[in-house]
């Protein structure tokens, strides 16, 4: 029996189902009504533990401190260097040779020579460096009581306050994206109370100067790094304005003293116009961001601000349930998760992973970088700059899905210049058109090898960004878009199709060289031919170009040529262990590294989508290989763990992972990631696999009606509930094709959802065994209360193994 409901233009069909119940529903954009606060009784006594504000390109990192504040800031633009081209000619020449050294086993010596011939100059990049401080001075705050200091993710405001002499002190700061300025104010619970010195610091080569009638200016030049001169001029400029008392001017400190309260706006900006263009004024920047805040009122500022950031944040609530523990400070949560009785934790991890996200990489700004917006010192690890064999992609995981789509606009922008400059490498470097990009760039877009062979070798870091472009498309569906990024995609495979070589044993066409990212093989290097992770990263490359140009309808002869290439890549293997190999080779049981920390050849199951339940024998093969890698790992590799066993459709091991995340080894106090040291690409990696708990969309059916395109996109509601959360509701997470979903459940079980089209016409809405398909109008919202629940399995095709 058929059955079908029809309710305004919704249909929601499903074979054999008895009775359906469907009701349609406004998803609300009100946020949950939950704390989704940071906070802490003391100040921070390190970096780690002081809170961050950003607006995408303005950040600070909020202390807290009584009788001494510090404001550490950032701004997106202020990198070591200038612009620099690190291709090396001698590296083509050298190509034949690391090959045939390859083919024939002798990987230490191409590991030598490539290290000799093949990478950057420099060898290294540049870094990304901090502004300075802005520090506070508050006489007599020393025997402050009633301390609290908090973040509230919701406003994007961190907020000090504290008791001292008897009279209540107030602080309240944010980096506002609307007016492009770190605004701060002091206030007291009586008149003439604030008293203060502000001055300013920085490891720059800088002067700092107290101008008329209340500002602070900071004028320097950015550092230079590994040869690379500094090409940079910068400014931050601090405005002071206090409501009655008395403001003084010292050489390089303003006073106040006896106001009612007082305004803080600080602006800072570079000469960087973009990679290739340091010829901007930073000067006239920040008079022009002061002369706009300072029109407008701090209430007006905060109001526009947190509107703003509530026009992103509040798309998606995640509510997990509340108890206790989420009255305790945060970082005593943070001891305690592990023992599971605070799933509110979760929720606000989760939710201050958006957080970050929204504060970092805003539409005109820089990407996130592996400490995001924020970084003290001159020499950060790794350079704080975008390591793109995995963790810069795992930064922008959670973008599409939990509806910050936008987001990905610097990240996009970036690639889209990786074209450019990754151009000359190409040709170079290999010999070869389009572009490439290897394990690593920074604000210069350098594309060539760096570090040394083991690490630099890789010429896919381009091509795995390149995936970026094509999900801001599945998921926003906006062909205009699609024809903007098209260029880079082909250009990206066409690097491929000009480098790939034959591997002579079968003849498959193989990456060489390359390498497993950053692991070392039994061959005594990481160097080798044809890597797994590569061979997964060019299917996904050559069908999205390829199913790119077909949308867009070009290139037939490109598509040709792509599609035959795509069918002699490497195939998978399953290794004697049972395991999918990571290399040509049946290698991993030998590996020196077993335990490796990256987990590159399962990219097929996450972030790609390769390997499913409908490769049976590859997915079990993907297990044993996560298996055998184990738990442990940095603080990225259990976030991407996570993903993994979500998309292994195994709930309480996905949820093992998060405990192990969100925990003082892997999380700091104020909740930044630990790799060790902080980086954030955890703080990405972790929200993105709690979401593939809870929604997956990676997979599609044939559809049953006559419409294009003829697959829909199945919504998998659940797929991976732990018991730890058996209550709970999630609202405005995105599906691919252009869907919107919000999901309830309670004792484990789905009670209701609502789909949203927002652009997409048909999906597939599955629970557990039960499927139904949906066909929507864009904008339309369908509930779907109890029917999925009571939908028998037998839509045609659909087993609970095909889940
Ligand atoms: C990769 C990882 C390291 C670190 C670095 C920034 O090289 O293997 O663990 O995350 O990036």
């Amino acid at each position: 029996m058929d059955s079908r409901f029809r309710g305004s233009d919704a249909t929601f069909e499903s074979v054999k189902m008895n009775r359906l119940f469907l009701s349609l529903v406004l998803l609300s954009s009100s946020a949950a009504a939950q704390d989704l606060k940071l906070w802490y009784e003391k100040p921070a006594a390190q970096w780690v533990e002081a809170l961050p504000v950003g607006n995408g390109r303005l950040g600070a990192m909020v202390f807290g401190g009584t009788q001494s504040e510090r404001i550490q800031l950032n701004e997106g633009t202020l990198w070591a260097g200038g612009p620099y081209d690190p291709s090396s000619s001698e590296a083509r020449a050298a190509l034949p040779e690391a090959r045939r050294l390859i083919f024939a086993g002798q990987y230490r010596e191409a590991h030598e020579l490539i290290g000799r011939k093949m990478m950057a100059h420099p060898l290294q990049q540049m870094q990304y460096e901090p502004v300075g401080d802005l520090k506070l001075t508050f006489p007599g705050h020393g025997a402050a009581v009633d301390y609290r200091r908090q973040l509230d993710l919701d406003t994007a405001i961190v907020r000090v306050s504290y008791s001292a002499g008897g009279v209540k002190f107030v602080r309240e700061v944010f980096s506002s994206p609307v007016d492009q300025v770190i605004v701060i104010r002091l206030t007291a619970s009586r008149p003439g109370q604030i008293h203060f010195t502000a001055a300013m610091a920085t490891p720059q080569t800088a002067t700092i100067v107290a101008e008329r009638p209340g500002s602070l200016v900071m004028r320097g030049v950015n550092g230079d790094a590994k040869g690379i001169k500094g090409a940079l001029k910068f400014q931050a400029r601090v405005r002071i304005s206090a409501r009655g008392g008395k403001t003084t001017l010292g050489r390089d400190s303003v006073s106040v003293s006896g106001a009612d309260s007082a305004l803080l706006l600080v602006a800072a900006a570079t000469s960087y116009k973009n990679y290739k263009d340091v010829s901007g004024d930073p000067e006239a920047l920040a008079q022009a961001y002061l002369a706009q805040a300072g029109q407008k009122s701090f209430e007006a500022l905060r109001r526009e601000h947190v509107a703003e950031h509530q026009r992103l944040f509040r798309r998606v609530t995640l509510d997990l349930g509340v108890t206790g523990a989420a009255q305790l400070p945060t970082e005593q949560r943070l001891a305690h998760f592990a023992e599971g009785h605070d799933p509110q934790l979760a929720a606000l991890y989760f939710q201050f992973g958006r957080y970050l996200l929204i504060s970092s990489s805003r539409p005109g700004g820089q990407p996130a970088t592996l400490q995001g917006l924020w970084n003290e010192s001159m020499t950060p690890p790794w350079d704080s700059k975008y390591t793109i064999n995995i963790n810069t992609e795992m930064n922008y995981w959670p973008a599409e899905p939990t509806n910050l789509g936008e987001c990905t606009e610097p990240l996009i922008r970036m690639v889209t210049e990786l074209a450019e400059s990754g151009r000359r490498t190409a040709r170079v470097n290999w010999g070869a058109g389009g572009w490439v990009c290897h394990h690593n760039t920074d604000l210069w877009r350098a594309t060539a090898p760096i570090d040394g062979p083991t690490w630099g070798m890789w010429p896919m870091g381009g091509a795995w960004l390149s995936k970026q472009l094509w999900d801001h498309y599945e998921y926003g569906g906006d062909k205009q878009y699609l024809a903007t990024v098209y260029p880079v995609m082909k250009g990206a495979a066409q690097f491929f199709l000009d480098t790939l070589v034959a591997e002579p044993r079968h003849q498959w066409l193989v990456t060489c060289p390359s390498l497993s990212p950053e692991n070392t093989h039994p061959g005594g290097a990481s160097v080798c031919a044809g890597p797994t992770m590569d061979m997964e990263i060019l299917r996904d490359l050559f069908d999205h170009s390829i199913q790119a140009a077909e949308i867009l309808g070009v290139d037939s002869d490109f598509r040709a040529q792509v599609a035959a290439a795509r069918d002699r890549l490497a195939p998978f293997q399953i290794g004697s262990a049972g395991q999918l190999q990571e290399w040509l080779e049946d290698w991993d049981m030998q590996a020196p590294e077993i335990h490796h920390r990256h987990v590159s050849h399962l990219y097929a199951v996450f972030p790609s989508h390769q390997i499913t339940p409908r490769t049976p024998d590859l997915f079990a093969a993907a297990r044993k290989s996560l298996e055998i890698r184990g738990d442990a790992g940095t603080g990225w590799s259990l976030a991407w763990k996570i993903n993994l066993w979500a998309r292994l459709l195994d709930g309480e091991h996905a949820y093992r992972m998060l405990t192990l995340l969100l925990s003082p080894g892997a999380t700091l106090p104020n909740l930044f990631d630990s790799c060790p040291p902080f980086q954030i690409d955890g703080n990405f990696g972790g929200p993105s696999g709690i979401t593939e708990m809870l929604l997956q969309s990676h997979l599609s059916e044939p559809s049953t009606r006559d419409i294009h395109p003829s697959s829909i996109p199945v919504l998998n509601l659940l797929p991976a509930l732990p018991k730890a959360w058996p209550a709970g509701k999630v609202t405005g997470l995105r599906a691919r094709g252009g869907f919107e979903v919000g999901i309830n459940w309670k004792e484990g079980t789905l009670e209701a959802a609502t789909i949203r089209s927002t652009g997409g016409a048909a999906c597939q809405v599955r629970y557990a065994d039960k499927a139904a398909d949906l066909h929507l109008q864009p904008g339309q919202t369908v509930g779907l209360d109890a029917a999925l629940k009571q939908a028998s399995a037998a839509r045609a095709g659909v087993t609970p193994s095909r889940r």
